[in-house]
């Protein structure tokens, strides 16, 4: 059933709660914290340029105040916000070595884990950037949550999300019933939903790589993407390459118009052998919403991203996702049955 117009982003996370007889409130209250750390990132993120523009440089700006980058405003922002909200009891966060505590008496059922802004390299030259997020139920007991409340595999997801700061400022979320954007509305500060229940379409005619490390793949890959260049009207090629080089961007255009994005492994740097991407709040979040939209994700060795175990906190992987029946043609290729 289509939902009515204007429906906000909290009155989606309430509705689910309620259809959860045993829920507490408190994964509605860390989703709603989210938003407004989102929120005020995106503010930030608005005036980015602007800054840069009027020439504030150096760490202080015309009030004297410390001008941090955005990705650290954007990481302290979530820390700051989560650290006393009371419904996790351990972060991890792409810009910290290591777990992230919670303020004292402040310890909640839930983890968190982030990449506070994928793509923050585009940020000088306006291109799309994200919040990425996973949170999953904590394992151990006690007060302050530990190192492995926080490496678990995928398939254990309470739920997963990420917000785009892009043409518009989007969050994208599903809590394991379907995935479910919503579009912020600037003039009212507030996200209304405007894609009910994503399904990303199960063939395309995009793929999303970055080419430049061709030589650096292996065979099996470069046949690959060496066969969707060929002319062949039957099957719909050649596809069209589309690569914006931030990863919420590539997967968000793939999920609304369908799509394979493919970041493989490459010989091109040694010191990252799995691949470039990370597991824990990367490639795992997007795999739980792309699966929830009827898609795939695995690694270019033909494993099930949400099957992975991680073992370490900031763990990559190889990551091929997007449309189901694309991501099929590439498992045929890339893992010789
Ligand atoms: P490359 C951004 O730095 C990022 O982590 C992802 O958002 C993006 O998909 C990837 O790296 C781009 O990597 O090597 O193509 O520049």
């Amino acid at each position: 059933m289509k939902r009515p117009v204007g429906i906000t982003v909290y009155r989606q996370i309430m509705d689910s709660q309620h259809m959860h007889g045993d829920a507490t409130g408190d994964l509605s209250g860390l989703l709603t914290e989210l938003i407004v750390a989102g929120k005020i990132i995106n503010a930030e993120a608005n005036m980015a340029g602007l800054a840069d523009i009027i020439g504030i440089s150096g760490k202080t700006n015309i009030q004297g105040e410390e001008v941090q980058k955005l990705d650290e405003f954007a990481n302290n922002t979530i820390k700051r916000r989560m650290a006393r909200s009371g419904y996790i009891c351990v972060m991890a966060s792409e810009e910290d070595d290591e777990i992230i505590p919670v303020q004292e008496g402040y310890e909640g059922k839930y983890t968190l884990a982030f990449d506070p802004l994928d793509g923050s390299s585009n940020i000088d030259v306006n291109v799309s950037i994200g919040t990425i997020f996973s949170i999953h139920r904590r394992q151990s007991q006690g007060k302050q949550g530990v190192l492995q409340d926080v490496l678990q595999p995928g398939n254990s997801l309470v739920a997963a999300g990420y917000i785009i700061y892009g043409s518009s400022t989007m969050m994208v979320y599903s809590t394991g019933a379907g995935v479910h954007g919503f579009t912020l509305d600037p003039s009212v500060g507030e996200f209304f939903l405007s894609h009910e229940n994503i399904r990303i379409p199960e063939k395309s005619k995009y793929f999303s790589v970055n080419e430049g490390n061709y030589h650096y793949w292996t065979p099996e890959m470069r046949e690959y993407v060496h066969y969707l260049k060929e002319i062949d009207g039957d099957s719909g090629r050649p596809y069209s390459s589309r690569y914006i080089g931030t990863l919420v961007a590539d997967f968000h255009r793939n999920l609304i118009a369908g799509g394979v994005f493919l970041y493989p492994r490459d010989c091109r740097n040694p010191d990252k052998p799995k691949g470039k991407l990370r597991l824990l709040y990367e490639a795992s979040p997007l795999a739980f919403l792309v699966e929830q939209a009827g898609g795939r994700a695995i690694t270019d060795q033909g494993q099930r991203i949400l099957d992975i175990q991680p073992q370490e906190l900031h763990e990559r992987v190889s990551l091929i996702i997007g449309s189901k029946k694309e991501v099929d043609v590439v498992e045929q290729f890339l893992v010789r049955k």
